[in-house]
Parts: C-alpha cells; sequence; structure tokens
C-alpha cells in the first residue's frame, strides 16, 4: 500500500467536496463458495482500498465531516481465529497504515450511526453486493428499494471526481498490472497449437498472472468463437484456420488492473478474409488512438472508429453507402454492437458499481438507449489522467444477421447477399491502455505485437518450435 499520508490525503480531498455529513464506507466481506468457510478469493470494494489501502475483511470506516472523525470498525482476531490463521495485524495497527487515528469494535459502528442519524446525513454508496445492502438495511431500517433510493448522489460525484484522475504512483501500479497484462497475451500467442482445448491455453494465461503473484481483473475470455462478446467457454479445439481472441487481464496486489486484447491465427497465418478484416480493426483502433486527447468526447472517439469500420467493411464490398449516415443511422452495429472502451484503474470498469452514468457520462451527456451506443460505458470528454481502454472489433454474429436480413434493416447500407459467405467468420477485437494528458495520450505499458507481421512471426517461430521438437 502507499504510505499513510496518501490515504489522509485522498480523505481530505473527498470530506472538502462533501461539505458536512457522515460518509459511511463499508469493506467487503469474506463470501463463501459452497459453505462458509470454503471462500471465494477476497477482493477488498475498491472505494474502500482507494481511501484505507487496507485489503483485508470485516472492517468499515466512518468519517464523520462534522464531528472531524475518522473511526476504522473491526474486531481484533480472537485466539480460536488465530489457531487457524496465524498472527494478523492489530486494528490499531491496520488503522495506523491507513492514517486513522480510531479504532472501535465493529459492532459500534451501528450504535454510532444510530446516535448521530437524526441529525446528520449519512451518505453512502450504491450496494453491489447481498451484505452491503443487508447492513445499511440493520443501520437506517428500510426496504431494499428505500435503501437504493437513498444512495447519497453528491458523495458518487465526489469520488468520481476523485478517482477518475489517476496520479503518477497509480500509473506505475497501472502499468505494472498491463506490463503482466502483456506477457498473459504472449504466453497465449506462444503457447496455442491446433489441435489443444481453449482451456489448455486459457489455463497457462492464467498462469502468468498468478507467477507475477498478480489475480485476474477479470474472468479470461478465450475462445474460438470470438464474435460472442463475453466467452466463458473453453471446450472448443482449436484448428488451423481458425483465430483465437484473448481477451484477459492481470490484477496486482494493490488492485490495480490490466484488460488487453489480442486475435492471433491458430496456424501460422491469418487467411486472406482474416487479414483483410484484422486490419480494418487495426486501423479502426489506430484513428481512435490518434484521436485520443483532453477535450475530445470519447462517444466521438468511438463514432470516429465506427465510421472506419464501416468504410474498411465497404471495402471489402459487405457495406455500402456513406459512413458517416450509416454510422448516423447505427448500421456499422450489425458489426460492431458494443463499445470502443471504458475507464480502468481500481477495477477493469473502473467504478462502475458507482453508476456508469456518473463515471462515463455527464448531467449534460446522458448515455444513449440505441443499439450500440447503449453499450458505450464512457462518452464524457476526455481529461489529462483518465485511463481508458481503447478495443474496437468486428464481430460476425449469425443471430444478429438473420434477425436484421429478415427486415432488410438498414439494406441502403448492407450487402445481405455477400454476408452469406462471411457467416461463420468469428470475431476480432484489439485492446490497449492508455492514459490521457496534457498533450495527448500514452500507450500504458509495454508495446505487445499487434500487426498481421508481428502476430504471425510469433505464431510462426511457436509451431516452428514445436515441429523441431517433434
Ligand atoms: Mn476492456
Amino acid at each position: 500500500m502507499f504510505s499513510s499520508d496518501v490515504y489522509t490525503r485522498r480523505r481530505e480531498i473527498l470530506k472538502k467536496r462533501v461539505g458536512s455529513g457522515i460518509i459511511l464506507l463499508p469493506g467487503n466481506e469474506e463470501s463463501g463458495i459452497n459453505y462458509a468457510d470454503n471462500h471465494y478469493h477476497f477482493r477488498q470494494d475498491s472505494t474502500f482500498l482507494y481511501y484505507t489501502g487496507i485489503n483485508k475483511p470485516h472492517l468499515a470506516v466512518i468519517i464523520d465531516i462534522d464531528a472531524d472523525k475518522e473511526i476504522l470498525f473491526g474486531d481484533e482476531a480472537t485466539i480460536d481465529e488465530l489457531v487457524w490463521t496465524g498472527p494478523v495485524p492489530s486494528c490499531k495497527n491496520l488503522a495506523d497504515s491507513a492514517g486513522l487515528h480510531t479504532h472501535r469494535p465493529y459492532d459500534e459502528m451501528e450504535k454510532y450511526l444510530h446516535t448521530y442519524r437524526a441529525d446528520r446525513n449519512i451518505y453512502f454508496l450504491p450496494p453491489y453486493r447481498p451484505e452491503h445492502l443487508l447492513k445499511l438495511q440493520k443501520v437506517l431500517g428500510g426496504s431494499n428499494r428505500e435503501i437504493r433510493d437513498q444512495v447519497s448522489v453528491p458523495l458518487i460525484k465526489a469520488i468520481v471526481d476523485q478517482r477518475s484522475y489517476k496520479t503518477a504512483e497509480e500509473r506505475s501500479l497501472i502499468e505494472e498490472a498491463v506490463n503482466i497484462t502483456c506477457e498473459m497475451h504472449v504466453e497465449a500467442m506462444r503457447s496455442a497449437r491446433p489441435g489443444m482445448k481453449e482451456y489448455e491455453v486459457m489455463s497457462r494465461v492464467h498462469q502468468k498472472a498468478l507467477e507475477h503473484n498478480g489475480q485476474l481483473s477479470f474472468p479470461i475470455i478465450l475462445t474460438v468463437n470470438g464474435q460472442t462478446l463475453h466467452n466463458h467457454y473453453y471446450g472448443n479445439t482449436l484448428s488451423d484456420g481458425d483465430m483465437v481472441l484473448c481477451d484477459a487481464g492481470a490484477e496486482i496486489g494493490m488492485g490495480y488492473a490490466g484488460d488487453m486484447t489480442r486475435t492471433f491465427p491458430v496456424g501460422k497465418r491469418f487467411t486472406n478474409l482474416q487479414r483483410e478484416i484484422y486490419d480494418i480493426v487495426l486501423q479502426a483502433q489506430q484513428s481512435a488512438i490518434d484521436a485520443l486527447a483532453p477535450g475530445i468526447e470519447f462517444r466521438e472517439v468511438h463514432l470516429i472508429a465506427c465510421r472506419k469500420i464501416f468504410e474498411g467493411l465497404k471495402a471489402v464490398g459487405l457495406t455500402k453507402g456513406d459512413p458517416h449516415e450509416a454510422v448516423e443511422a447505427g448500421a456499422h452495429t450489425l458489426f460492431f454492437q458494443c463499445g470502443l472502451g471504458h475507464m480502468m484503474g481500481l477495477d477493469v470498469h473502473d467504478m462502475e458499481n458507482l453508476g456508469e452514468e456518473y463515471v462515463g457520462y455527464t448531467d449534460e451527456l446522458k448515455k444513449s438507449k440505441e443499439f450500440g451506443l447503449k453499450s458505450l460505458r464512457l462518452g464524457r470528454k476526455l481529461e489529462p489522467g483518465f485511463v481508458v481502454t481503447v478495443e474496437p472489433g468486428i464481430y460476425i454474429i449469425p443471430e444478429l444477421i438473420d434477425q436484421w436480413k429478415e427486415t432488410q434493416k438498414h439494406k441502403a447500407f448492407i450487402n445481405y447477399d455477400k454476408l452469406d459467405d462471411v457467416r461463420d467468420f468469428g470475431g476480432i477485437r484489439i485492446e490497449d491502455d492508455f492514459i490521457i494528458t496534457e498533450e495527448g495520450t500514452d500507450l500504458l505499458g509495454n508495446p505487445l505485437p499487434k500487426t498481421v507481421e508481428e502476430i504471425e512471426e510469433i505464431r510462426r517461430e511457436t509451431l516452428q518450435e514445436i515441429q523441431i521438437h517433434n
């Protein structure tokens, strides 16, 4: 974790912005997989991590702005617990590490809130785990609905205003996560061979994160069916002629995430069509990267990539007409159904638990409800310090083609008769992570092979090695 002054300073800023009242920040609990004592990997709440750095379950912090108190609520381990866990830091040690100078038993949190709730506002964030909701209900009373209605928008906005701007120390931690992520992708490209199962390659990608004492920032997507955006099935066999889409990221101990995607051939080379489509996605990504700068709306960057995709597909003969008009009408969403990217930081989709409308949009710029744009998590103007992913793709989804074809949707822009030939093409996505700077943007982490030539070179080397060994 950072030194205690970093957390003290972060809380000072938060207190100033919120002004008055009581801020309640509950940490996360251990969560049983199939019985209480067999836990999922523990993941601390990211906002709790941001303001305390403490990565332990069953804690909460109260920041009482009016009384000028910051209290850590937690329990000392009993001797019975120590028998199983070995020595653990005392609550005083934990509190000191975060610059919190008072600590109290966990149960006193409820008493504290009950004592002051009549004359002070209690601010809390949207609950995303059932136990958060139960705790809030215990303290505040009311139904699930009533609790959700009382979520504090000023607190959400103050936190988003702080966590969106990554400091130099945060940037270097994110780059650490991105560099492990790069190694995970090189491992995928260097281990996949025809005849292997997807899960065999996936397990090696996961191992790279573990090898660096990291975790996954989200479940790995590694599939020959890249057209399914979030495909978590790993049972297919890799065959020459297929492409593997791998979307994976590491999370380091401090909680920061990486998130990248590469698509590569199972054999030594892409087919001609795969290469053509790959280059369209790559050009779309490059045109988006070139546009990244403070002041531009990410929604506009997204639309630049959409037009590039449409233009490229026109050259291949799958689309027709004016790219501006086509994208305006939404015709490109037959091939690119989702958003160009999202914020990244302590969460792979940073702060998504606080609400996309506050993280990715503003009071002036609201999220669209249209197919395509409704999946764009980030629309707002970019500012220095924002960390974003840029991940365009082309996804040929047979079910979607059939549905559109039936009504000849956007027929002025789509060559439906040509689509039959590419029905089983699959999908391609290319994703890298960027920080917005005063001048424009910087790629985070080490560059990872990305062009057709670079990727084919790795595949050629990899498959030649096996021939030698055989
Ligand atoms: Mn992503």
